[in-house]
């Protein structure tokens, strides 16, 4: 340790003297360039700082070796980072308005908003949750990124190709959603409903027996078309489920491919009523000392419907509980006390179950489960018919690690990394054969400390078949003491941690003061083939294809049809073409613009005053944007972002006759 500090530190002093030798400091002399051994002391950094420090910088002007995902929480939108350095590269917005992008003020991403039209009217936030990047034999493709909105029960589709928003789905029958997580080929994207609700969805008032008998929860497997970047609800399914709280859940892959695990809580089915003397929600949705992690073959359950066994409710194709049972696509295998986490391992061998309420985490093995289905061994069947698998011909192993376990990821060393949300602890630990043999295998071998009270985890790669080791980061719902105090709304804190060795070592903190994101996803940045300008002047973002109404030099052109003026603009340093429009208070009025740069970086942005019109034109985008001009007057419209030094001038004018 002494040594790699020493070599370290000689290392980095080293290339200072040179760089000062060379006259890189340029004016500043001997004296008044900061000396490191004397920053180090005036900081009082230990040696394993310095070394997280140097670690971590990404020099100006180098990239760093990871892009990671991370969900926006309560901001309805996708945080987009890079590691190690943790700087933030981009926001996406996904279920809320975003300004900067334009993200909800154009025709186009308006009709996003509005679901394609389906929504009677556009939501305006989103719990983001769980990002999953789309995948190819079970490894991270860079292509598409998938995130759930808890709060709706919605789904999004963001193309990384310019890092956008292309869809959003609702979910017809179920009103929250949990996880969302891809099949190892991206044919399915899963959600499973967090919360019960009467299905189909109608008033159903809340008594026991109601409740038992007519709520219910989901599985729903969107179906996604690679070809058209888009989920098509057409060929989605959902299969029905008794009405506990169902919610993380994971693809098998491998020996495991085609089936799902899927956790679920809540399996007293307790309706609360604490006004009326019943045992709260939390008290009752704990009682039992274990709960059911449901055992899907949704590969039978496609071709089920496929053969025309579904029912269609509310526009998607739904197997039924009782279906599902007969044709042995559902079983349930006890897992301990209100579960969380439910993840599979590299192999599609071993899925890993946190108990948020026991100091275990529970392994499954894929192999006895389906051994276990074949020999029938069931322990009973649930309320609804469910089979339940025999714990002890399925569990595999049991390892003692802390508090509180919630999610786990994996290295490409057999190690399978755990956070502890009571113990506030990430905790390493070692898989079995075929991963780690004997004495090595289910074994506890470390825990790092983290601030405060970690929910989820994510490691380089760390949820597919080729876990990339090197780092992790522990997402912290508290702070409490590690940032400066900027009012009583804490923000969240990500740690990096270096998981390459054999002691974790933490190398940093990141403040996210934006809303509480609870997965995020890592990728290393050669995977992710992004557009640096749109390929084709005039780029509809949405069709990502040449748009008929983009316009070229020269073609630009006002045209009135009736009370309907449509403006055909393009957008270039410094200036609008046209730059004066006329209209009459009352007229509908279509813009199409189209920035004709194909310099990287050359945005405009493009806003009318009073108007609420904001648009930002990436190099080669069209964009439309509608609006009606119900106020007379004259209004100025301008460029939004520094893009020359004109900038200011690129402007014009609305006028509205009265
Ligand atoms: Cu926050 Cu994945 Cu929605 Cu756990 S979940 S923490
Ligand atoms: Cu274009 Cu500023």
């Amino acid at each position: 340790m002494r040594q790699r500090w020493i070599v370290g530190v000689a290392v980095v002093l080293a290339l200072l003297l040179l760089a000062v030798a060379g006259g890189r400091f340029g004016v500043s002399t001997a004296t008044s360039t900061p000396n490191l051994e004397g920053l180090i002391k005036a900081k009082g950094l230990t040696p394993d700082q310095v070394r997280a420090a140097v670690q971590t910088f990404v020099p100006p002007g180098k990239y760093d070796e990871y892009l990671m995902f991370a969900s926006g929480g309560q901001s309805g939108q996708v945080l987009v980072f890079g590691m190690p350095s943790m700087r933030l590269l981009r926001v996406i917005g996904v279920f809320s308005p975003e300004p900067w992008q334009g993200y909800g003020f154009s025709t186009e991403t308006q009709g996003i908003l509005r679901e394609q039209a389906q929504a009677r009217e556009a939501l305006t936030w989103g719990d983001t949750h769980h990002p999953a990047i789309s995948e190819t034999n079970a490894e991270y493709d860079g292509q598409f990124l998938f995130i759930n909105d808890k709060a709706n029960a919605r789904m999004a589709v963001i193309d990384l190709r310019d890092f956008s928003t292309k869809q959003i789905v609702r979910n017809p029958n179920a009103y929250s959603n949990h996880g969302a997580v891809v099949s190892p080929n991206t044919e399915y994207i899963l959600e499973g409903t967090q919360y019960a609700a009467p299905f189909p969805f109608k008033y159903v008032p809340l008594t026991q027996e109601n409740y038992n008998t007519h709520y219910r929860g989901l599985a729903t497997f969107w179906k996604f078309d690679r070809a058209k970047g888009r989920i098509d609800p057409s060929r989605s399914f959902q299969i029905e489920l008794p009405p506990y709280w169902q919610d993380l859940s994971d693809f098998g892959k491998f020996e495991s491919d085609g089936w799902v695990y899927m956790n679920s809580f809540n399996t007293e089915r307790a309706i609360g009523g604490t006004l009326a003397k019943q045992p709260a929600m939390e008290i009752g949705a704990s009682a039992r000392d274990m709960d059911y992690m449901h055992v899907i073959n949704y590969k039978k359950a496609a071709e089920l419907i496929a053969q025309g066994k579904g029912t269609t409710v509310n526009g998607i194709k739904v197997l039924s509980l009782k279906d599902a049972v007969a044709n042995g696509v559902l079983y349930f295998a006890p897992e301990p006390k209100s579960p969380h986490g439910n993840d599979i391992a590299p192999r599609g061998d071993y899925i890993v179950v946190g108990g948020k309420l026991d100091p275990n985490v529970t392994v499954y093995s894929h192999k006895k489960i389906q051994q276990a289905i074949k020999d029938k061994a069931f322990s009973g069947t649930d309320p609804y018919g469910v089979p339940i698998l025999a714990f002890d011909r399925v569990m595999e192993a049991q390892v003692k690690i802390g508090l509180g376990p919630l999610h786990t990821q994996f290295d490409d060393r057999g190690n399978a990394y755990t956070s502890l949300f009571l113990d506030s602890a990430v905790a390493k630990w070692t898989l079995g054969a075929p991963y780690k043999k004997g004495g090595d295998a289910w074994k506890l071998v470390d825990k790092l400390p983290v601030q405060y009270n970690i929910g989820h985890l994510a490691a380089v790669t760390g949820d597919t078949a080729k876990p990339g080791g090197k780092y992790l980061v522990a997402l912290n719902k508290w702070s409490v003491d590690q940032y400066t105090n900027v009012g009583p709304l804490f923000p969240q804190n990500f740690q990096l941690i270096d998981i390459s060795g054999d002691k974790m070592v933490l190398l940093s903190n990141t403040p996210v003061g934006l809303a509480e994101p609870h997965l995020v996803q890592i990728i290393p940045l050669e995977k992710v083939k992004s557009w640096a300008v749109y390929p084709e002047v005039g780029t509809n973002p949405l069709t990502m294809k040449l748009d008929p109404n983009a316009t070229t030099i020269g073609k630009e052109r006002i045209v009135r049809k009736g009370t309907t003026v449509e403006v055909w603009m393009t957008a270039m340093r410094s200036h609008f073409t046209p730059d004066r429009i006329q209209v009459k208070k009352g007229d509908t009025v279509i813009l199409y613009i189209t920035n004709i740069e194909r310099a990287k970086d050359a945005i405009h942005g493009f806003a009318i005053d009073r108007y609420n019109v904001n648009l930002s034109l990436e190099p080669g985008k069209f964009e439309t944007v509608r609006f009606v001009a119900d106020r007379a007057g004259v209004f100025p419209f301008y460029c939004t972002e520094f893009c020359s030094a004109l900038h200011l001038e690129m402007a014009g004018y609305l006028e509205v006759a009265p």
